[in-house]
């Protein structure tokens, strides 16, 4: 037992020794795009959205339906809209930890004042596989404000539900976004074996 403690207590520390940040600005240069546009991220990683302008959310939804809130097998994440004033100097980050490297996770901005931003093409992918690529994602996203001639996803997108492990055991936060000074708000739930997201917001300021 002892040893196994030490094991752990020794893999544990290389875990988090090789955990990565990913930065990702959500509507860099007044553009709806995230970028990176998709990122590939182990268990133990997390990906900080940073909110650079405008009102945009980072919302998770499936492959099957990209510009869609993700309700089964579980709620998905959703960093609720994040309002940034022209020349703000501190902007509004949003945290998650991705806990399972194998299920993908898909995402969206859910702002459609003036028009969709997901129908604009501005989606998230993590971990897209060969099957269900960043691509074919954003494609089907377009295509949902008749944006795109692309084939809509059909025969694989029938698995975002199915063996529901891409998402069970997310978590929501909903920060407050306005403040301008430091906030945190993590939250994190236990749920299922299957893919757990923690997710914290704060504002960082811009230095
Ligand atoms: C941000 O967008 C949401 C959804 O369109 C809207 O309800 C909210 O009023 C907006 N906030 C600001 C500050 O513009
Ligand atoms: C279609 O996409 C373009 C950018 O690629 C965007 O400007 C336009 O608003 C989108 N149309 C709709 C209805 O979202
Ligand atoms: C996915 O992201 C990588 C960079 O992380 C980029 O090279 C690639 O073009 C992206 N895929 C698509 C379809 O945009
Ligand atoms: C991780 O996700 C995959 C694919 O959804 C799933 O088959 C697997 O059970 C998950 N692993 C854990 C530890 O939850
Ligand atoms: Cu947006």
């Amino acid at each position: 037992m002892r040893f196994s403690i030490a094991a752990a207590a020794t893999l544990l520390s290389v875990v988090s020794v090789q955990a990565v940040d990913h930065l990702v600005k959500v509507g860099a240069n007044s553009s709806l795009i995230f970028d990176p546009t998709n990122i590939t991220a182990v268990a133990g990683d997390t990906i900080s959205f940073q909110f650079q302008g405008k009102n945009h959310s980072v919302t998770q939804s499936t492959f099957a339906s990209p510009c869609v809130k993700m309700t089964t097998p579980t709620a998905g994440v959703d960093s609720g809209f994040m309002p940034v004033a022209s020349g703000a100097t501190q902007l509004p980050q949003w945290t998650i930890t991705v806990s399972n490297a194998t299920a993908p996770l898909w995402f969206f901005c859910a702002q459609t004042a003036p028009v969709s931003h997901c129908g604009s093409g501005m989606v998230f992918a993590v971990n897209a596989p060969p099957a269900k690529t960043f691509a074919q994602f954003q494609a089907a996203a377009k295509a949902t404000a008749g944006n795109s001639t692309a084939a809509t996803p059909s025969a694989s997108a029938s698995g975002s539900s199915g063996s529901g492990a891409a998402a069970s055991g997310v978590s929501a936060s909903t920060p407050a976004a306005s403040s301008t000074t430091a906030k945190s708000g993590a939250l994190r739930l236990g749920g299922s074996a299957a893919g757990v997201l923690t997710v914290a917001a704060l504002f960082v300021g811009l230095l």
